[in-house]
């Protein structure tokens, strides 16, 4: 049994209550690690450690704070296969894609806003005549950054690494469900030499240590990403201090084919948009949208394709799909399967659990689902399941595409596909959603805002939008005369 720990000033150590939690891995179900059960005095010793270090920290050279960085990056390619094989064996998705993505990611987040950091500067505003405005960011104090199981450190770096280039000390809270790659990476910090106290992590329960965070009156901003639900949550508990949010939440993504779009490609990504990582990545594209001459033709050759694809144990290479997160959220996926059917829904595929057998024995698999025949408006293409399930519904027209598209209350992602420049950019530019793939999807550029629109999130993230976010804009008028 491996008992994690709390990373606060510094040190290791036990969380206050002295309890922890059980953290099983998804890929067979059983219970390998002891997770802290911390709470409200584990946030405040985490404060205190982080307020004193912003001493030094907020006041620290960029080219310090670049160096520091560099050097935890440096520290997650040392231990790239361990950390592949702990995210793989704590979340239940593929090790090649720990590999491939999740771990490569983390020591890219630490690269990239360590080099962005030293070209972020101050904006001036001459008035010709008269002043010049020159316009400071400060560091912001001591932050909370809250992530979510889905993508475990991947997600967390994406908020640590800007939240720490900008200057601030952090309270980092990973999800209870995926705490072990936070753990090693506060073993790297140590190693790397970052001063104690800069950045913190305490584990355990949202209700908890989440709440903690968003209701301390020394902490000026939370960085966030997970389900909606909780996003309001944080939102009415930090609103009335006016801390700074950024959420990112939810999605119910479509993807949108048109009868002149490249087939083979349009069904080779929709696979992946709705299958990768199980189907358990804000951008997944969830909702098919095809038009109505192209239908029977690219559904019969979706359904061939998810068909194919092999669900098993995440060490095993040749697996696409490997296990959804934990019991809970596999039962609620299938849950939501049986509420398709009872709302008319045709399960084309999947529609169950899985079982590989051998040592994915005992282990939380889903069939690769897709459903047609639904309306737009019922719940399964209305609410987020966040689990290895499409629906697919035909359109007529462009009109009635974006009208379908659009009639979520989430605005996260979408795909268009077509080999119409015209309409690519017609249709991209009228979906509510906060980014638009046109004949791709999640191929990203970490420079672009990321982020989304109505009930899914608040603000953006991504290059210098993420300095923007953990910085104070403080503007410097001066006076000039005989100018
Ligand atoms: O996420 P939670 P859950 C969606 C997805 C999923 C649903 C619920 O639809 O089925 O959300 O997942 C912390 N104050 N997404 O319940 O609870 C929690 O400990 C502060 C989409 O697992 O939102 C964890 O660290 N923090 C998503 C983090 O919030 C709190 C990724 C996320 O967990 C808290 C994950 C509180 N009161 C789920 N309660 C995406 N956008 O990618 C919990 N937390």
């Amino acid at each position: 049994m491996i008992r994690l720990h709390n990373f606060i000033n510094g040190r290791f150590q036990a969380p206050a209550s002295g309890q922890y939690l059980p953290n099983d891995s998804p890929a067979n179900g059983q219970v390998y690690s002891e997770v802290p059960d911390s709470d409200q005095r584990d946030v405040e010793e985490a404060y205190q450690a982080a307020a004193r270090a912003f001493q030094d920290w907020g006041r620290s050279s960029k080219q310090f704070r670049y160096e520091m960085l560099m050097r935890i990056a440096d520290g997650i390619e040392r231990r790239f296969d361990e950390l592949a094989e702990a995210e793989s064996k704590d979340n239940g998705k593929p090790l090649w894609l720990t590999r491939e993505v999740d771990i490569p990611r983390a020591s890219a987040n630490f690269r990239f806003f360590a080099t962005a950091l030293l070209h972020f500067d101050a904006q001036v505003h001459s008035m010709e005549g008269q002043a010049l405005n020159y316009t400071l960011r400060h560091p912001l104090g001591v932050v909370g950054c809250i992530s979510p199981w889905n993508l475990p450190l991947y997600l967390f770096t994406w908020k640590i690494a800007p939240a720490l280039a900008a200057g601030n000390c952090v309270i980092g809270k990973p999800s209870e469900v995926t705490p072990y790659t936070a753990y090693l990476l506060s073993e790297i910090v140590a190693e790397a030499g970052l001063p104690a106290g800069v950045l913190n992590i305490v584990h355990g329960l949202g209700g908890k240590v989440g709440q903690a965070l968003s209701e301390h009156p020394g902490i000026p901003a939370i960085s966030f990403t997970g389900g909606t639900a909780t996003g309001a949550q944080i939102a009415r508990t930090a609103a009335p201090m006016f801390k700074k949010l950024s959420l990112e939440l939810g999605g119910k993504n479509p993807n949108i084919i048109f009868a002149d779009a490249n087939l083979d490609e349009a069904v080779r990504m929709s696979v992946r948009s709705s299958f990768l990582n199980q189907g358990q990545i804000c951008l997944c594209g969830s909702r098919i949208l095809v038009e109505r001459s192209v239908y029977n033709e690219f559904r019969d050759r979706l359904v061939a394709e998810a068909k194919k694809i092999k669900v098993g144990h995440p060490s095993n290479p040749e697996v696409f799909m490997g296990a959804v997160v934990s019991k809970p959220h596999m039962e609620k996926i299938l849950a939501k399967i049986e509420t398709a059917k009872q709302e008319g829904g045709i399960v084309l595929c999947g529609g169950e659990r899985a079982y590989p057998g051998g040592e994915a024995e005992g282990g939380y698999y889903v069939a690769p689902t897709l459903i047609e025949n639904l309306s737009m408006d019922c719940s399964t293409n209305q609410e987020e399941i966040f689990g290895p399930v499409a629906t697919l519904t035909p359109f007529d027209t462009e009109e009635e595409a974006l009208a379908l598209a659009n009639s979520t209350r989430y605005g996260l992602a979408g795909s268009v596909w077509t080999e119409n420049i015209h309409r690519a950019h017609r249709v991209a530019a009228r979906l509510h959603s906060g980014f638009v793939w046109v004949n791709t999807w999640n191929l990203r550029d970490l420079r672009t805002p990321f982020g989304g629109m109505k009930d899914s999130g608040v603000g953006r993230e991504g290059g210098f939008k993420s300095f923007d976010f953990f910085t104070e804009a403080q503007n410097v008028c001066v006076k000039i005369e005989g100018y």
